[in-house]
């Protein structure tokens, strides 16, 4: 009586899903039905990617760029340097993580008119991208993949780091 019950039910699945096959082939008169519920459970589950999140980290004032709304975002991530006015254009820039910054002189100007320094006494110290750059070359590129405060100077229009001058900060957000 038992095996005639799961051979009906048998021809009933055949048609409609292959996977039932495997489930009726087994010898239980029992796991036919047992089957089937395996076979839908299988694709739920995971999640896994929320989280993190949190509170934002404080804002840090690092000079020259002492408020949080003295950051700007800039068109290719790009600061001009030199000028007449000796300058980074502009000196407050906020990034995402991720992001590529150029450096790129006014003008005919480069970086042995401008050697570019990252900052030792201010922002985010570890980890800095910005290589000591003093070579005729007039743009530079770095990557920017972790979050901070990166800061940099000017050697000759900047040099004691205090971020006056001609100086700026990195927001990497
Ligand atoms: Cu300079």
């Amino acid at each position: 009586m038992r095996q005639h019950g799961l051979l009906r039910a048998c021809r009933a699945w055949i048609p409609t899903l292959g996977l039932f096959l495997m489930a009726c082939g087994s010898s239980s008169s029992t796991t036919g039905t047992g089957g089937a519920t395996a076979a839908s459970g299988g694709a739920t589950g995971s999640g896994g990617a929320s989280g993190t999140g949190g509170a934002a980290a404080a804002f840090m004032a690092v000079n020259p760029c002492n408020l949080a709304t003295d950051y700007v975002t800039a068109a290719d991530n790009t600061i001009a340097f030199g000028g007449t006015d000796l300058v980074y254009a502009p000196k407050c820039l906020k990034v995402a993580a991720g992001a590529m910054v150029t450096f790129k002189g006014m003008g005919t100007e480069t970086f042995s008119q401008h050697p570019l320094f990252p900052s030792t006494k201010r922002g985010t110290l570890n980890g800095n991208p910005i290589a000591i750059t003093t070579d005729t070359s007039a743009t530079k590129t770095f990557t920017f993949p972790t979050a901070g405060y990166y800061a940099y100077y000017c050697q000759y229009h900047g040099p004691d780091d205090s971020g006056d001058f001609m100086a700026g900060v990195i927001w990497v957000q």
